[in-house]
This record gives structure tokens, sequence and C-alpha cells, in this order.
């Protein structure tokens, strides 16, 4: 296969001289494909087969030990302007960027085969799906770019003659940590990546594309793309919501997507939309409608289990990869979390020997299933819906142990732009580096976010001030622990409970008590029964602590002061009248 796309015909001239693979395959996507180069894989012992009959067509990958999460630090945004990629990026000079990649690229497929994979973020019907080439020299990419994205053939009719394409050119190289470089050239629209074969630094489709250039497309175009899981709830009487929610990654947003409501919620409906990105538009009725841009998930394995995420478990089951988990004797992959019984022995990621004896996890913190999204016992099915679907409310959290309540909701937009922006959390494994250290990750885009913050505020803020209509706002925190070290929340199905109090105050009921930082529920507002969180622990869960947000006033104020003249005079407004309400607050 080809294309008489003339650009695209151009460019895949270009990087093939560059590259010189010694072939070149055009990926058309079909399930045939698909089996050939698992074939291929298994054979040259990139995969390794699972037990066909427990776990149909599902595959194993152990990736270079050195090439595990996302490397931000090696993660560049080559904008023409160093000030238009922020504070929160790492900028390197297009020109200069592109010289050292080109050293890098060169020759480096040599006796490889070069697989061009043409992809649709994105329903294949929407009009608001965009189409990506990537060309890349991993069938591992190819592989889970296929489950990941609308791939192939559909993708290339799509496209048709249009130059309006995003080129990603990748390779996994030596896998040298010290030549790696994740790059991003918005104003072209055009992606670099060499020396990882691993998750988002590989799979461009998703972070690179999805998130990094389209925020920034989403800007000049007048709409939003954002790291958010989208899901549909229904209540007994049959009223439908569909909320956003922004976490930092590995911090259970694939939970949240595919949430199991507690026995007392008999007869609610959740459904999962997506469960990492959300693309955002306006619709003629005023109200922003979402679509996911994937067709897949790539979820974190370790803690994913019947009592944690069922439905996820029931969409792994087949026609999946799984990448950096452990192996058991009889072919089946196991990560911690997946049964209450550890296999008595297998083999870890490393590939070595393992035991419940042993001190390491069998799994990799950050190891991974990429499974079809139609597969979820729960999928939506407007995840096909060529206009997405209607967005009530958005919900922004982190991972924190003190300071930020179970859930309080924003006094209005612009208040809800600064507390998402103002979000922080603990960092986790998804990310090389060290692991449990606060940062602030405004609406869980700190990796992703592919221009300055101080810019992508603005545009959240004037993204609000075009409807009466927008979502509602919210923050929430399952993460906050007693002075015991134990989480005080239980966490999985019974968030449900804090759902449920969002959605009825974005049809104006719900009871709600105002505090200086938003409205919290009143008391009794949020539905207990059944749980054991009693009237104590419900008042640290809620606690407003003085000398907390002292500290984090502070915080929140060095952090807008490092922006300098970009970060948005709104903000600082939002700033000065928190702190004033805050002085009210008695130790
Ligand atoms: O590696 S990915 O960026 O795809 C996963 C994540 O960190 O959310
Ligand atoms: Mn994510």
């Amino acid at each position: 296969m080809t294309t008489t796309n003339q650009a695209l015909k151009q460019w895949i001239e270009e990087v093939t001289a560059l590259t010189q693979p010694d072939t070149v395959h055009w990926c058309d996507g079909s399930d045939a494909e698909y089996g050939s180069l698992i074939k291929t894989m298994v054979a040259d012992g990139t995969m390794e087969e699972l037990d066909q009959k427990k776990w149909p067509n599902c595959y194993y990958h152990r990736s270079d030990p050195q090439d595990v999460a996302r490397v931000e630090h090696l993660t560049f945004i080559c904008s023409e302007k160093e000030e238009d990629a922020g504070p929160n990026n790492n900028w390197a000079d297009p020109e200069e960027m592109k010289d050292k990649l080109k050293g890098l690229f060169d020759g480096c497929m040599k006796g490889r085969t070069m697989y061009v994979v043409p992809y649709c973020m994105g329903p294949i019907s929407s009009p608001h799906s965009k189409i990506g080439v990537e060309v890349t020299d991993s069938a591992y990419v190819a592989a889970n770019m296929k489950i990941m994205t609308r791939m192939g053939t559909q993708a290339l009719e799509k496209l048709g003659d249009s130059t309006d394409f995003v080129k990603g050119l990748h390779s996994i190289g030596e896998l040298d940590p010290e030549r790696r470089y994740i790059c991003h050239f918005p104003e072209t629209r055009e992606i670099m990546s060499f020396g990882s074969g691993y998750g988002g630094n590989a799979l461009l489709g998703k972070k690179c594309h999805a998130l990094r250039i389209a925020s920034v497309q989403a800007r000049d175009e007048g709409w939003m793309a954002e790291h958010m899981l989208i899901l549909g709830l229904t209540s007994p009487e049959g009223e439908k919501h569909y909320v956003c929610a922004a976490f930092p990654s590995a911090c259970g947003k694939t939970n949240l997507a595919m949430i199991i409501p507690p026995a007392e919620y008999k007869g609610w409906k959740a459904e999962c939309v997506g469960d990492d990105i959300a693309w955002l538009r306006y619709g003629e009725d005023g109200r922003l409608w979402a679509i996911n841009p994937e067709a897949g998930f790539f979820g974190v394995a370790p803690g994913t289990g019947a009592k944690t995420n069922p439905g996820a478990l029931e969409s792994l089951k087949t026609n999946s990869i799984f990448t950096n988990v452990a192996v058991t004797d009889d072919k089946q992959p196991w990560w911690e979390g997946l049964t209450d019984e550890p296999p008595a022995h297998a083999t870890d990621w490393r590939g070595n020997d393992w035991t419940p004896a042993s001190d390491k996890p069998a799994a990799h913190p950050n190891s991974r299933f990429t499974a079809p999204a139609k597969q979820c016992p729960i999928a939506s099915p407007e995840m096909e819906a060529a206009e997405g679907v209607p967005i009530s409310a958005f919900i922004f959290g982190g991972r924190r142990a003190t300071t930020a309540p179970l859930v309080y909701q924003a006094f209005d937009w612009n208040h809800g732009v600064y507390v998402g922006a103002m979000a922080a959390s603990e960092t986790t494994a998804a990310a090389t580096g060290a692991v449990g250290v606060v940062r602030r990750d405004p609406m869980a885009m700190k990796p992703f976010c592919g221009y300055n913050f101080g810019d992508y505020f603005q545009h959240w803020i004037e993204m609000g001030a075009k409807s009466d209509k927008a979502p509602k706002i919210f923050h929430v925190n399952w993460f906050r622990k007693g002075d015991d070290g134990k989480f005080l929340w239980p966490g999985f199905g019974q968030n449900m409970r804090v759902l449920d109090w969002i959605l009825k105050r974005c049809v104006d009921a719900g009871d709600a008590v105002e505090t200086p930082i938003g409205y919290v529920p009143a008391d009794g507002a949020l539905n207990l029964s059944g749980t054991n969180v009693d009237a104590d622990t419900m008042a640290k869960l809620m606690d407003v602590n003085p000398d907390e947000w002292k500290t984090e006033l502070a915080g929140e104020k060095e952090y807008l002061e490092s922006y300098g003249d970009d970060m948005p005079k709104e903000m600082w407004d939002q700033y000065k009248a928190l702190a004033e309400r805050l002085q009210g607050v008695k130790a």
C-alpha cells in the first residue's frame, strides 16, 4: 500500500532517505496485519505468547529495564520562541534540535523495517478528529497503535489529499538513555522521538499528539485538549450526566472512568467514554462537548484487580498487550493486586525468578496493559459519537496526604480555573524520577501542555467566558491520610458518593456550605450510608486546616510569580480573593 497524498508521500520519501530502512511497511490496520506483526515479534523475542486458551490473542513484552516510563527531563517543546514553551516545559531551538535529531536519525533504521502508521485520533466519523502519521522502526509500537487508535486505511482515507496531519518520526535507536529525546515542534505540528520504545515516549498518538501538539492547536482554534477521563452517569430516574476528570498519571483515572457504584447506588449506571484524554468544544447548544481521541486503554496494571476495577479486568482479557508485568509459570500475566494470592513462582518484569518472598515487586510499578476500549463492559456507545458527549462538570484532583479536602466546588468558572491551576500531587512511577514528591500539576497537564501555562490559563479563562453553560468545576482528593498514615477515604466505588453530590450541584440541588476555598457538602449532604466513614473521619477529610493553607497559599504565590508577566491578572485576582477569605480562618 502507499498513498496518493503528495504531502505524505514526500515526507515519507524524506524520512526514508534519512533513516535508510531495509523495508518500508505501510500499515493497513487489519487484524491479519496485526497477527503477522505479532508473529514476527514472537519469532524475534520481542513478544512472548501468553496462554492462548485463558488469554486469547494476548501477548507479553518486556521493555529495556532503563526504558520504563516517560522521561520528562528529555521531553522538549521546540517552539520558535522560548517564551511560548514557558517555564513549564524544557525548550530547545527548533533548528538546533532538528539538526541534532537528524544526526541521531541518520541511518538509524538500517537493517530494520520502517512502519508507516496512519492513525485517526477520535471517531472516524467525527469532524473534530485529527489525523497523524507515525513512522516507527518498532513493530511493538505499530501493534500498540492498532489498539490505541483508529489505525491504517481508514485513517488514510479520512486524510485524503489534505496536508493537515501531524508528522511523528520515531526510532528506538539503541534505547540508550543518554541518546533519548522526545521533541515537539508545535508550529509545524511535528514530533520527533528517539531512543525510547515505552508508552507516551513512543506511542506518539497519545501524549505527544493528543495533548502536547493538540493543546496548541486547540488554543489556536478555540477548543480544548485535556488530560481528562470522560464518564457518563445515569440515575435510577434516568437523568444522565457526563463528567470529565483530570488527575495526574497513575492516580486512578482508569478506575474512576470505569467506576462500579456501591450497593447503595443500585439502579445507577456508569458508562466509560474515555480514561485519559478529552478533546472539548462548544456545541450549538452552548454546552461543552467531549470526544475521546483514543480507541484503547494504556492502563497501569498494578492495583488493577477484581475488586478495584473489574471493568478494566474484563477489557484486558483478550486482544491485549502486557508490558513489564510478571509472567506465571503457566504463561499468564500477573501483577501485584491482580489476585489476593500471589503465584508461588513467576518471572518478574526483568526476566528474573520471583517468589512472594522476594523483596522486589514482580511487576514494574509502571507496568501497563494495552486493551481495546470497546472491550470494556461499561463502554459507552457514545465512544463513537461524532459530536461526543455534553459535559456537566470538570473535576480536578491529585494525590495529597494533607491540605486538600475530599471535595469542594469552585465559586465560579474563573475560581475553578484557579483551583485547577493550583492542583498539586505527589509524583508517581508514571515518570522517571523521585516518587511521592508534591509538585504543582495544573489541570494534570504539567507534563503534557505544549505551551506556556500562563497562556494556557488565559485560554481556559476565555473558554469560560464564551458560554453561560460551561461545566461547573470541582476539586477532589481521594488520597488524604490520617495521623496514622492510612487513607481516610475508602476510594474506588465509594467515590460514587462524591460524584452524586457533584451531579446534584450541577442541577442546583445538593446542600452546600461556603468555606474560604469553595463550597463543601453540608452536613448530611454526602450520602455515607453503608460506609464505615464516621463523623470524626469525615471532619478530618473535609478539614480546611489554617496552617496547611498558609503553607499552601505561600506555595501558590511563589508559583504564580514564577510565570512573571505571563500569568493572567485573573489568576492573581483569584489568589488575592482566596488570601482574604483565608484570613478569616482561625487556627
Ligand atoms: O506513558 S504514558 O504517558 O502514555 C502514560 C501516562 O503517564 O499517563
Ligand atoms: Mn495519562
